[in-house]
């Protein structure tokens, strides 16, 4: 077992301290001395990281920052419009990657995509997502992406491209469609029966289409590819272009909501009700004495490890006061996270990363939750407010920093050092201190 030394992050909910941020030194919180703590890098959102060793401060919020599944758009020149009665190919510019089990870093870096899950719906024929691997091989599947071809359509098949090279091609699939996002933005909902199976060939070009029509057309919104075999031995799975294809109006439609978390409530039997997640360590909101302040609603599934992005699966247990998670990785078979959120008798709130546990915790060098949004506050709420001090050498100047969430409040263009910071809505204020960073 490989102990995790960090301690755990805390903060605390106070009441009254809406638009007096000045009042943070009733906390009584003394300016710890090996902790940094990163906050609002966007509004309403602010972020934990966490790790293990001492490492440059900014490739950590770098690495949580950059993960994210945006629309690609402007990329793409519509589809084939030649008139085919088993459907049409959705343009690739209105496609969404909801979900993956598995994808590689960027290649050669970042704003390529190939490698990435986005190198599959990209209009590009020389970049494709690819499975995480190394020496060779991946996780042994299946391995499976999930796309949101950009409104509620009638689908009638699928087409499936990819590099004709030893590693990715996939041999086996599945092909699996819902309209409920519920399904699918979860890694572990059941889809029903696949609308297609069936074996690829192998590629004879990298632009080659393969094209894969569903039993039956049926209305949908979001296609997953299952790869449950690949041509060769190294389990690598990818797909350099995947197209759905549709019958009729595929104007795009608004997306849905994302999914939710579960809530499940923790008290501390002493009027602070917190809402945690049952899916995953998160906090959904905040109540203490009747006003609330927000955490993470939207249902999150994703830790990062060393830089790369995990799908968790998590499963919960909870006490009156306390839950305990257990996550576990299809793709990192021998790593198990264990953490809890715990709610004291002191108005406090602990999220902590009690283990990492596992043959290969040992490679667990850097851990990250990426939109962990503990507390946040919406620039819809005028009392909005972020306090924060910032580290620096300058005794002529005040270190603190007030700053008003509001819808023109520029993101953070890198991690800011702080020792605590205070989040403020028009009803509660959670002040923060984690030691989840540098000692
Ligand atoms: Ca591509």
């Amino acid at each position: 077992m490989v102990a995790f030394r960090a301690e755990p992050c805390t903060w605390r909910v106070i009441s009254s301290c809406a638009r007096r941020p000045d009042r943070r030194c009733r906390l009584g919180i003394a300016v710890l001395a090996r902790l940094v703590s990163i906050v609002a890098l966007r509004p309403r959102v602010l972020r934990f990281t966490g790790r293990r060793r001492p490492a440059v401060l900014a490739s950590v919020t770098a690495a949580a920052t950059a993960f994210g599944l945006v629309a690609v758009g402007g990329l793409a020149s519509p589809a084939s419009a030649t008139p085919d009665p088993d459907g049409t190919p959705i343009t690739p510019a209105q496609y969404t990657v909801v979900d993956f089990d598995s994808q590689s870093p960027a290649y050669p870096a970042p704003p390529a995509l190939d490698g990435t899950a986005l190198g599959a719906i990209d209009d590009d024929y020389s970049s494709q997502w690819t499975t995480a691997y190394s020496d060779g091989a991946s996780a042994p599947g299946p391995h499976w992406i999930t796309l949101d071809v950009g409104g509620s359509f009638r689908l009638t098949g699928l087409d499936y491209s990819v590099k004709d090279q030893y590693n990715g091609p996939i041999k086996d699939f599945e092909v699996y469609a819902t309209d409920d996002p519920q399904v699918a933005g979860s890694a572990t909902a059941d889809w029903g029966a696949p609308v297609a199976t069936g074996a690829f060939s192998a590629p004879t070009s990298s632009s080659q289409v393969q094209t894969v029509l569903f039993e039956s057309p049926l209305q949908a919104r979001f296609v997953r590819l299952v790869s449950e075999s690949t041509f060769n031995t190294g389990n690598i799975a990818a797909a350099s272009e995947i197209r759905v294809r549709a019958t009729g109006d595929t104007t795009p439609q608004q997306p849905p909501a994302p999914p939710q978390a579960t809530p499940v409530g923790l008290s501390n039997g002493n009027g602070l009700m917190v809402q945690v997640g049952e899916e995953f360590p998160q906090v959904v909101s905040y109540d203490l004495g009747g006003k609330t302040i927000a955490g993470q609603p939207e249902r999150l599934s994703r830790f990062t490890i060393n830089g790369d992005s995990h799908v968790a699966t998590t499963t919960m247990t909870s006490t009156d006061d306390r839950a305990t998670y257990v996550s576990t990785f299809a793709d990192l078979p021998h790593v198990r996270i264990t953490s809890t959120i715990t709610v004291t008798d002191d108005d406090t709130v602990q999220f902590a990363v009690t283990g990492i546990d596992g043959s290969d915790a040992d490679t667990v060098d850097m851990l990250s939750i990426p939109d962990h949004s503990l507390v946040a506050v919406d620039s819809a709420d005028p009392a909005a407010q972020l306090a924060r001090t910032k580290i620096s050498a300058d005794s002529t100047t005040t270190a603190d920093r007030f700053i008003p969430i509001t819808a023109s409040t520029a993101t953070d263009s890198g991690p800011v050092g702080t020792p605590y910071g205070f989040v403020t809505g028009s009803q509660l204020s959670a002040g923060i201190i984690t030691n989840a960073t540098e000692d």
